[in-house]
């Protein structure tokens, strides 16, 4: 292998803010993998800068002369690529299983955490990224930023209960792929640090097992998560 890989990386008004759920999760991936990687911090506008890949989404990485975008695609070229390396998916089955996870993190709790985030997380934006990012999430979630904080309570109490199967899950276990985190791990993650990176907002309480395991992975390989500074706050309160 020659030179380490790079991962277009979602970036703040300050470039050293990276936010981006599904960057997180190419992040822990890479680490998981023991892989060297440069970030290059990209901006929602900055389209032409990943044009190769032939799409306008992060993450996108480079391997040498191959160019992956989408970030399950990524973990996929990732477990194949350096199969003797530590597994993703361990195998398989559970490579199927941890499809689930994907789709229910990325089609469910997503957009949750969108909701509960978005008025903190359009404060922090580089002002370039601004009126982009108002107009297409207004659009999607058909509501303005500002309107959201006001639903807070209600989308907060939604997302409690919608995480009860990851909260028993980890009850019994100490990581969603069992007894050492894996790429389902990452997915789960990559949700909650998006929030963390973004808002002051307590998505979970103290005492609850996801918060307890969310420690864990904010540790996990060297403690690449907590590098990553909480947002302090003193933004939109409902
Ligand atoms: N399915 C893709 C989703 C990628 C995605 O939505 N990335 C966001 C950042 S988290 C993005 O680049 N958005 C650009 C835009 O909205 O213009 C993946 O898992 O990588």
């Amino acid at each position: 292998m020659s030179g380490p890989l790079h991962l277009y990386d979602l970036a703040g008004a300050d470039e050293a803010c990276r936010f981006s759920p599904n960057c997180w999760r190419t992040r822990l991936a890479l680490a998981h993998k023991g892989l060297a990687v440069e970030t290059i911090p990209w901006r929602f506008t900055d389209k032409e800068a990943i044009a190769f890949s032939g799409q306008g989404k992060v993450p996108v990485v480079r391997d040498r002369e191959t160019t992956v975008f989408d970030s399950w695609a990524i973990a996929e070229y990732l477990e194949k690529t350096y199969p003797e390396r530590p597994s993703l998916f361990g195998g398989e089955s559970g490579h199927a299983l941890c499809r689930f996870v994907n789709q229910w993190v990325s089609e469910i709790l997503h957009p949750l955490i969108a909701r509960l985030v978005l008025p903190d997380l359009f404060l922090i934006l580089h002002e370039k990224d601004r009126a982009y990012f108002r107009k297409t999430r207004e659009a999607a979630f058909g509501t303005t930023i500002e309107a959201l904080a006001d639903e807070r309570e209600r989308n907060l109490a939604l997302f409690r209960r919608t995480v009860q199967p990851l909260r028993s899950t980890l009850a019994a276990q100490a990581y969603v792929a069992g007894t050492a985190p894996a790429y389902a791990d990452h997915i789960a993650f990559g949700a909650l640090q998006w929030a963390r990176v973004t808002s002051p907002l307590a998505l979970l309480a103290a005492d609850d097992p996801i918060a307890a395991w969310f420690g864990r992975m904010l540790d996990a390989y060297g403690g690449l998560g907590r590098g990553m500074p909480a947002a302090t706050g003193g933004q939109i309160v409902p």
